[in-house]
């Protein structure tokens, strides 16, 4: 799908706002810090990095901002996902790879906006302990990063201030790896549009492996649909990516997780990358540099590199 040389766009997005702990907007900044533009050059991309995308604009035209029912944030986190969107969008039909890093994961109605826009028929591989999937209905916490799904399915009450955001992702064009915090909303929502999710019971039963082929075989069964993989660093276990918003226990391990993005970048078929929830400031600084390690290096598996 990509022309050659190969290459991609960083869009860094210091965003918060789709959850209530502040720091989570300097994980892109710490990953670019740490290197991983040059280390992506390293693998033979072409690499374009054009500054953080501060947002400050969109935040002064919202103003104040109050809750729409539950809803946090309602109108920043909107303006800010549609100017990632466009962001997205725009290197996407450049031929160039995004690589998006959060930032909370209320940011992936930006990105996934952006890459269907150009790659109507791409798939979603959502790698996440949580499936951010609930509905201006079915939230308790009113927290977006654990609704883009949602609205990206046009599942819930349509909101005016997210009409940009339209129903352009299919129930069967996506996919979760790693689930093991999932809302009983959220459950019923994923058994009434049948969609595939492999928590983390299904890794210890079947294995890695056979995980990510079946994964595949759902939403890509010919391998000739473009993927797009959106990575809460939350999937991998908290002793693995300690320093992030949620933690849940019982994840990934570190090999899981590169395995699950080596493997997708072995299909030729990736076309977009989130890396997101890392957040610098909730540990320790060597539980943060762990963290952000492990950031860059998930991009580097699922950009190419190999262990051989
Ligand atoms: N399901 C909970 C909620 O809606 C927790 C969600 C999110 N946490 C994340 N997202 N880090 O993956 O608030
Ligand atoms: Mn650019
Ligand atoms: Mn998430
Ligand atoms: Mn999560």
């Amino acid at each position: 799908f990509l022309p050659s040389p190969k290459s991609l766009a960083i869009v860094g997005c210091p965003f918060s706002g789709g959850q209530p702990r502040p720091g989570v907007d300097q994980g892109p900044i710490h990953l670019v810090e740490a290197g991983l533009p040059k280390q992506l050059e390293e693998l033979g991309w072409k690499v374009h990095f054009d500054g953080h995308h501060m947002f400050e604009d969109v935040s002064a035209a919202v103003g104040a901002d109050e809750p729409i029912g539950l809803l946090k944030n309602p109108r920043r986190v909107s303006k800010v996902c549609q100017s990632v969107a466009k962001v997205v969008g725009d290197h996407a039909k450049n031929g160039q790879l995004p690589v998006t890093l959060g930032g909370d994961h209320s940011l992936a109605m930006g990105t996934i906006s952006g890459t269907l826009e150009k790659y109507p028929d791409a798939c979603v591989i959502w790698v996440d302990a949580h499936a951010d999937i609930n509905t201006a209905e079915t939230t308790d916490t009113g927290n977006i990063h654990g609704m883009p799904v949602a609205f990206l399915l046009g599942l819930g009450s349509k909101i005016d201030e997210f009409a940009w955001v339209k129903p352009v992702l299919k129930p069967h064009r996506l996919v979760y790896i790693g689930l093991r915090d999932v809302d009983a909303g959220e459950k019923r929502i994923l058994r009434e549009n049948n969609i595939k999710a492999f928590s983390m019971h299904e890794v210890d039963k079947y294995g890695i492996g056979r995980v990510v082929e079946m994964a595949l075989d759902h939403v890509n069964p010919k391998r000739d649909l473009p993927i797009h993989l959106s990575f809460d660093v939350d999937a991998l276990d908290p002793t693995v990516a300690p320093s992030t918003g949620t933690p849940v226990r019982g994840g990934l391990t570190f090999r899981e997780g590169h395995y699950i993005c080596e493997s997708i970048y072995e299909t030729g078929c990736l076309v977009a990358l989130d890396i997101m929830e890392v957040n610098p400031s909730l540990r320790d600084a060597e539980s943060v540099k762990q963290t952000v390690a492990v950031g860059c290096s998930l991009a580097r598996s699922a950009l190419g590199e190999t262990l051989l």
